[in-house]
């Protein structure tokens, strides 16, 4: 963490030029090494996959479309179904640490963007995606200040720039993950496969996509080797240094991604926020068996198994476009079943339940999630702490003395 935060630069939210996007820029003073470059990160809040025109979206994104192009779109990367976990793995490099970060707002609710942004989207007629769509588009705007300050500095020509989102779209909150399944904290694709590049000059010659399983918590032990530091003397790690991957499309060391395991998850219901208990009552099994009432899900190579309640499990088209005629496979049970195989490779938007035809995968898996479960800590959901309410000012400022 030294590395990390020696020289960071934070580009934060103008609230006075009302720039709701989500920046942190850190940029490594050459100091430590000639040879390091200067990394820029923005990280996105709640932008989802089909949030981005190289995804095909309506909302048009040309910085980032043109940063992408130049650079190499990570289109098998993963972050957490929420923000928290993803923020920390990014700053640490491991799962579920104590979590210390500043933290911008864009794209995330409330959905307020000045009218300038809004007007190119008159052709969306749903207000919550039209007001979405043009913070993205304050987003990209943004972005495309910071490389330009990074060029007017001499300093673009040494710069390693990473764009991720934390966490999928929330589709309640003008968020579309399409055509991926689910949406923001859930355990579907669309909850965890993330929107994510690298770009700048600091990359090798290398330019196009890249289908790497590649995840958030992979950018802690990335950015602090081309940094010229070295993780040695810190806590066992689960992100893997990529950088082989990114620079020269080395195969990714990653083959493995713990989605998540939370025994105190509670359902969401799928069209409101209102919280229900969770439908299932947890089985009483040996502790040699995973605990398959449990949310979870793992991805191993191309196979992902969920257990449990995996979270709102529908498929949302952006709207406007119209839903597409329901199959048979997309009529939701009330009662999923309690394991779901998946091959994502085959199958991205999860349609095809695999489960019965591969009972070998599912007992490997199974047995995965039970080791991880043995080491696992249990989840803490604290409570919302009132002196963090800013009251009538509207400004926050320490809350505790
Ligand atoms: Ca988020």
């Amino acid at each position: 963490m030294r590395m990390m935060t020696q020289g960071l630069i934070l580009f934060p939210q103008r609230a006075a030029q009302r720039l709701f996007f989500l920046v942190v820029a850190v940029v490594l003073p050459l100091s430590q090494c000639r040879r390091s470059p200067h990394i820029v990160f923005i990280l996105a809040d709640d932008l989802g996959w089909a949030d981005v025109g190289y995804h095909g979206s309506q909302i048009r994104t040309p910085v980032l479309d043109e940063l992408s192009a130049s650079g190499l779109r990570l289109e098998n990367y993963y972050v957490q179904p929420i923000c928290t976990p993803s923020r920390s793995q990014l700053m640490t490099g491991r799962y579920q640490p104590m979590f210390l970060y500043m933290a911008f707002q864009s794209v995330h609710a409330p959905l307020e963007v000045p009218k300038q942004y809004t007007d190119p989207y008159g052709f969306i007629k749903n207000v919550n995606r039209r007001k979405y769509a043009g913070m993205v588009s304050v987003l990209d705007e943004a972005v495309g200040n910071i490389t330009a300050a990074l060029r007017a500095a001499g300093l673009w020509d040494n710069t390693l720039l990473v764009f991720s989102t934390d966490n999928g779209g929330q589709t309640l909150a003008g968020g579309n993950n399409w055509p991926l399944r689910g949406r923001k904290a859930t355990l579907w694709e669309g909850g965890v496969r993330g929107v994510g590049f690298v770009a700048g000059p600091a990359i090798p010659q290398r330019r196009g996509v890249s289908r790497d399983l590649l995840h958030i918590s992979d950018w802690f032990p990335t950015l602090v080797t081309i940094a010229g530091g070295n993780t040695t003397g810190t806590f066992p790690l689960d992100g893997y240094n990529v950088w082989e991957t990114l620079s020269h499309g080395a195969p990714s060391p990653r083959k493995e991604i713990l989605h998540n395991i939370d025994p105190l998850y509670r359902y969401t219901h799928c069209m409101s926020n209102d919280e229900d208990e969770n439908p299932f009552a947890f089985t009483s099994l040996t502790p040699m068996e995973f605990n398959i009432s449990m949310h979870a899900a793992l991805r191993f190579q191309n196979w992902k198994i969920l257990t449990g309640n995996p979270g709102c499990g529908k498929w949302f088209p952006p709207p406007d476009i119209g839903s597409r005629p329901k199959g048979p496979e997309e009529v939701l049970s009330n009662n999923p079943p309690m394991v779901q195989l998946f091959d994502i490779e085959k199958d991205p938007e999860e349609r095809h339940d695999v489960a019965r035809d591969h009972p070998d995968v599912v007992s490997e898996l199974l047995k995965k999630l039970q080791q991880y479960q043995r080491g696992a800590k249990t989840p803490s959901y604290p409570r919302e702490d009132p002196r963090c309410d800013p009251g009538k000012g509207g400004a926050w400022g320490p809350w505790r003395k």
